[in-house]
């Protein structure tokens, strides 16, 4: 064995060299990586002993891709071009050996080998579009020459992966070897391909798939027209079909040049590079300082949960579709028979997408206990009340928890505002007391907000922060505030969208507004889909709000099918001439002397004030870090990952940018306006927001 480098080994086993990457943790294409693929090649061909190459991977996968922290700076080591050339010009048959996930820059490596070889366990793909990126390495011209441009453009758009068998059959991997064995079997299928004097099979060679295609324009407009609300707003998918539509319209190379310069445009773009950011935030939201990764973790076999309405439904789904049994106490029998069926009828409703088998359903619903005692839960490991958000209430669950919950059980809050150190002040053991603060529907939505109380242990935190990511939870610590990291900044929105409409916007106006900017619907049609008669009471109501109003008027939102909008029977909304009058009349009657309200202030108004509530935050010390509340955003409320959060976007903006509307909103506006210390001082300082 020759060390070529630090991360690569070159083997001559007789008459075959492997070339053996080791580079952790995904051996990405870095540097050395791309160093000692060019060193490893160049020496292999040379050997006159040996007759066939297989590049293999130490570690847990095949290369996962180019190195994204390399992008945007120097680029320093061999050209990946240069190594591509040189293992699809080899004379010597060239075999990837796949295990793991070969993954963009990595599987289009091993697109330029002659074959390539898989376990049945990989898995292979090229995700670059969730980077804001295309696959960069002539993957856009060899994966059409090699499966068809339908296909491809499937794949490229989506960054799916594509499991071995699936694609052994497709074409892009040519022989499965048995699972432990890829080593020796990659050799041995080198060495078939050496005795059976096979060709050196270069995908970009390859006509007939892309040939096929040629003159049928339709495949690409349909394709667009198809998908076109996922591509909403992004621009890498438009990028991807064009090098498809490259590979199918133009000889190889023209096809290469198109690629380069599209990824070029997406790489140095600002949606890409929040794309990436976004990468790292999320898996960097799990690390907590003072939590190290050595914290003990308490096992968590059997959870309780109180409350089968929506969110408690939907909070026991989650532990039962990763096999963990459920107590669902409710204290109806017809409350508890209702929240029951509905969770079958989601498992079944999935089924019949094809999304879950029936007997999948039968386990599932299996794990689940209904109960209407509390006592039911005294062996549980983790308990999560999720019922009527009141203090008063939930402080008197926490007490007969106390009594009722084993030594060492983790006693969680789903509160979406409430004070979580009040709630634990509420047993004689807060070490153990913790919020979980859910999404609706809480069984689909990514994230979590676990909540730290003052005395909320170290063990505690661990495990909640392990045990999210088992359910397939986006976790984010958060520190005690009301609304926490994701409703107080929505308050601020809400807010604003709110004086907008007052002071001479309509609800459409905002709502075009914020969707236009990417978000999946604006306050207006969020506030009616949830139901305007939220805590609303005809007893108590003062009309006080045009929310008020609308509810006396028995405008309760879609369900009923007239809110801020009017909704036809398949519940399209449009805008309602009725509302547009609520809000001239009480206008009017405030003495408001409406105005047009341009969309940039719309924009700003309701944005701005997030970010610097966002500074608040951190100031406080409520979030660990920027990149945290960007994850809430993204996985909470569906802001667009293009624009990476709003504290990425207000360096998007520019901090001083964000602080000077903000000062001019303060001297106009009054103090909704107040901009943060923190917002003051890394603008003066010239700092980025997203790296607090
Ligand atoms: C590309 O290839 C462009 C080319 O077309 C063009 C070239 C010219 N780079 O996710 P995990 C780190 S674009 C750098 O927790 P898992 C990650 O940050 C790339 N670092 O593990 C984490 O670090 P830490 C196309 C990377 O087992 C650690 O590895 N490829 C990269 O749940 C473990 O990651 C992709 O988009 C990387 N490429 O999942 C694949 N990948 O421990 C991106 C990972 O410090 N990667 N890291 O927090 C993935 O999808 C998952 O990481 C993978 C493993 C499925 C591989």
């Amino acid at each position: 064995m020759t060390a070529i480098n630090p991360v690569t080994d070159l083997t001559i086993e007789g008459d075959v060299a492997v070339i053996t990457l080791n580079s952790p943790p995904v051996n990405a294409l870095s540097a050395p990586v791309r160093d000692g693929l060019y060193e490893g090649f160049k020496a292999a061909i040379a050997n006159d002993a040996v007759k066939a190459i297989v590049l293999i991977c130490d570690g847990r996968t095949f290369i996962a891709g180019a190195d994204i922290s390399e992008f945007g700076k120097e680029r320093k080591g061999a050209d990946l071009p240069a190594v591509q050339d040189m293992m699809e010009n080899s004379p010597k048959p060239v075999v990837a050996a796949i295990h793991g996930t070969a993954l963009g820059g990595g599987f289009e490596v091993a697109l330029t080998a002659h074959y390539r070889v898989a376990v049945p366990s990989a898995k292979v793909g090229l995700p670059e579009v969730k980077l804001g990126l295309l696959p960069g390495a002539g993957g856009t011209q060899r994966l059409p020459r090699l499966v068809g441009p339908e296909v491809a453009l499937n794949m490229v758009t989506s960054g799916d992966f594509v499991g071995a068998a699936a694609a052994n059959k497709s074409g892009l991997v040519d022989e499965l070897v048995d699972e432990g064995k890829l080593r020796d079997g990659a050799i041995a299928f080198a060495r078939k391909l050496v005795a059976e004097g096979r060709p050196l099979k270069k995908v970009r060679d390859l006509q007939d798939k892309v040939e096929a295609a040629r003159g049928k324009p339709a495949i690409f407009a349909d394709f667009r027209k198809a998908n076109a609300r996922r591509f909403r707003g992004f621009e890498a998918p438009e990028a991807n079909i064009k090098c498809i539509e490259a590979a199918v319209n133009l000889p190889f190379d023209e096809g290469m040049k198109a690629e380069r310069d599209l990824f070029l445009g997406l790489v140095n773009g600002t949606q890409s590079a929040a794309q990436r950011y976004i990468f790292f935030a999320e898996r960097q939201a799990a690390k907590i300082p003072d939590v190290p990764d050595s914290t003990p973790v308490l096992p968590i076999k059997k959870v309780g949960v109180i409350g089968a309405g929506t969110m408690g439904g939907g909070i026991s789904m989650n532990f039962a579709n990763v096999g963990i049994p459920v107590t669902i106490v409710e204290m109806q029998p017809a409350a508890l028979e209702r929240g029951l069926g509905v969770i079958r009828k989601n498992y079944e409703n999935t089924a019949k997408k094809g999304r879950l088998r029936q007997e999948d359903v039968e386990t599932r619903m299996g794990l689940l206990t209904g109960s209407l005692e509390l006592e039911k839960l005294a062996d549980c490991d983790l308990i999560i009340e999720a019922v009527y958000e009141n203090m008063a209430i939930k402080k008197e669950v926490f007490a007969k928890l106390d009594a009722i919950a084993k030594p060492g059980a983790i006693l969680a809050s789903n509160t979406s505002y409430l004070d979580v150190n009040e709630i634990a002040a509420a047993t004689k053991r807060p070490e153990w007391v913790i919020g979980t603060h859910f999404f609706s529907p809480a069984n689909v939505m990514r994230l979590l907000e676990v909540v730290r109380g003052d005395k909320t242990s170290k063990e505690v935190i661990a495990t909640l922060m392990q045990l999210s990511k088992k359910i397939g939870k986006v976790a984010v610590l958060v520190g005690v505030c009301h609304g926490f990291v994701g409703n107080r900044m929505l308050a601020q929105r809400q807010r604003e969208a709110n004086k907008l409409v007052l002071e001479g916007a309509m609800p459409w106006d905002v709502d075009r507004v914020l969707y236009d900017f990417g978000m999946p619907m604006g306050p207006f049609a969020m506030s009616d889909l949830a139901g305007l008669d939220i805590g609303w009471s005809k007893e108590t109501s003062s009309s006080s709000t045009i929310r008020e109003v609308l509810c006396e008027m028995d405008r309760r939102g879609q369900k009923n099918g007239k809110g801020f909008y009017d909704y036809d029977e398949n519940r399209n909304a449009k805008p309602s001439a009725e509302v547009e009058k609520v809000i001239l009349d009480f206008a009017a009657k405030k003495g408001i002397n409406r105005r047009t309200i341009s969309d940039e202030e719309i924009i700003e108004r309701c944005i701005y004030p997030m970010i610097n509530e966002g500074a608040k935050i951190l100031e406080e010390g409520k979030a660990i870090r920027a990149s945290d509340i960007d994850i809430v955003w993204i996985n909470g409320y569906g802001w667009p990952v293009y624009h990476g959060g709003p504290m990425f976007y207000g360096d998007v903006i520019g901090a001083d940018k964000v602080l000077a509307k903000m000062r001019e909103f303060e001297r106009t506006m009054g103090d909704d306006f107040k901009p943060s210390a923190l917002l003051e001082k890394v603008a003066a300082e010239g700092k980025k927001l997203h790296q607090l």
